[in-house]
């Protein structure tokens, strides 16, 4: 049975991750943050009391800001692959706490794969990359296109993706970084602007909320569906060796759009209830994101099925069901399906 720690298990991608990996056959060991409250939601369905015999995932307390512990922890799992997803993954909020994302979602990176270095050398990782390194660059961007950030958060995700290429060089590791432009799903938190929006839609429909406040309107995202997302991170593990590849849909659609979309699907006139503030407008914003995928389409066989349409129907479905009484959601998708079946 292969092993796989992965670091941001709670998040987004990191539940959708165990379930997958479960799914597949291994054991799966997550990084978790002590909180005073609880903070695993989203993997309950998963977890098991580790007193059960079948159970196959474990949680581990660590921060990505304590490299002894993620040293003495690899020692003791000893992973076939890591996935390191753990990051303070907001891009408005990098620019109020800039160190701390200097912190967690560069050096974090540094400190996994020096313990990596020093416990599993053998062992395959997955750096979360991400869309927001291009930040500026002409759409559509691939592998070859260059970086210009436009954020804290952009300048530590690149800090991380040189490093992890650093050391596959350097030493040899199996270190490859997914370049994934956004992805959502009814797990995406709730600032993030599809949720905000979806949330915001469901609330409305269901007459708890007159107005949806939000900021630049014209900002240009390839959105796709996260179940299809964590595909490709495990997929990249599985070629013959590490690289960078790039994940998405390689279409764009304004906030604007997404905000019609989402609205239409609850038969609502978004004009009536979007309001601006300015105070979610950042000090510098990247304008289009745009994927070129080729490279994972041809060497990985990665293409996202589901379009944004259907993913805004997904999130306003879930976010309405979710007000009358908790709905499980189930990944769709053929990305998704064939992975799992
Ligand atoms: P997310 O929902 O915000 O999850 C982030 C995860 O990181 C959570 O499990 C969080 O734990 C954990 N974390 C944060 N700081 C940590 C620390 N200091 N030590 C250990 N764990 C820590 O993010 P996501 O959407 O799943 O994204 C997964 C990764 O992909 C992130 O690195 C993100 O930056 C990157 N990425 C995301 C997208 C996207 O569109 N979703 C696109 C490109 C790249 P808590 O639950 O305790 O907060
Ligand atoms: O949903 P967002 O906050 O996502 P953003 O900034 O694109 O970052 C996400 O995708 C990255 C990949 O490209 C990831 F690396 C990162 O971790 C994260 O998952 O904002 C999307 C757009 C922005 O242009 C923002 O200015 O929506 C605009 N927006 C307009 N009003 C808003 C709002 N964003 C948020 N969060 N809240 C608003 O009210």
């Amino acid at each position: 049975m292969k092993k796989a720690f992965i670091a941001g298990i709670t998040g987004q991608d990191g539940s959708y991750l165990a379930e997958l990996l479960i799914a597949l056959g291994y054991e799966v060991h997550g990084l978790i943050r002590r909180a005073s409250t609880f903070n695993t939601q989203r993997i309950d369905h998963l977890y098991l009391d580790p007193h059960d015999q079948g159970t196959r995932l474990f949680l581990h307390y660590g921060d990505l800001t304590d490299g002894s512990r993620l040293t003495t922890l690899l020692a003791q799992i000893k992973p076939d692959e890591i996935y390191n997803l753990a990051a303070q993954s907001h891009v408005r909020v990098s620019f109020d706490e800039p160190e701390y994302t200097g912190d967690t979602t560069g050096l974090g990176t540094i400190r996994l794969l020096e313990a990596i270095r020093q416990s599993s050398p053998g062992a395959k990782f997955y750096q979360a990359s991400s869309s927001e390194m291009f930040g500026a660059a002409n759409p559509p961007q691939n592998e070859s296109t260059e970086f210009y950030p436009r954020s804290p958060y952009g300048v530590a995700k690149l800090y991380s993706h040189w490093i992890t290429k650093n050391y596959r060089e350097a030493y040899g590791l199996f270190a490859t970084s997914g370049i994934l432009f956004n992805h959502e799903s009814p797990r995406r938190g709730e600032t993030f602007v599809t949720r905000k929006i979806t949330r915001a839609v469901a609330r409305i429909a269901k007459g708890q909320q007159k107005e949806l406040f939000l900021g630049n309107l014209d900002a240009r995202r390839d959105w796709g569906y996260a179940p299809e997302y964590v595909v490709a991170m495990w997929q990249m593990l599985q070629a013959d060796a590490p690289d960078d590849y790039v994940i998405g849909t390689g279409t764009d659609l304004s906030v604007k759009d997404f905000v019609r979309l989402s609205f239409e699907h609850a038969n609502l006139d978004w004009e009536k209830y979007v309001r601006f503030d300015e105070r979610y407008i950042r000090p510098t914003e990247v304008d289009t994101l745009v994927a070129d995928s080729s490279k994972a389409a041809k060497d990985l066989n990665w293409k996202s099925s589901v379009g944004p349409e259907q993913l805004a129907a997904i999130m306003v479905d879930h976010d309405i069901a979710t007000l009358e009484g908790f709905v499980p959601d189930k990944p769709v998708g053929s990305v998704w399906s064939e992975a799992v079946s």
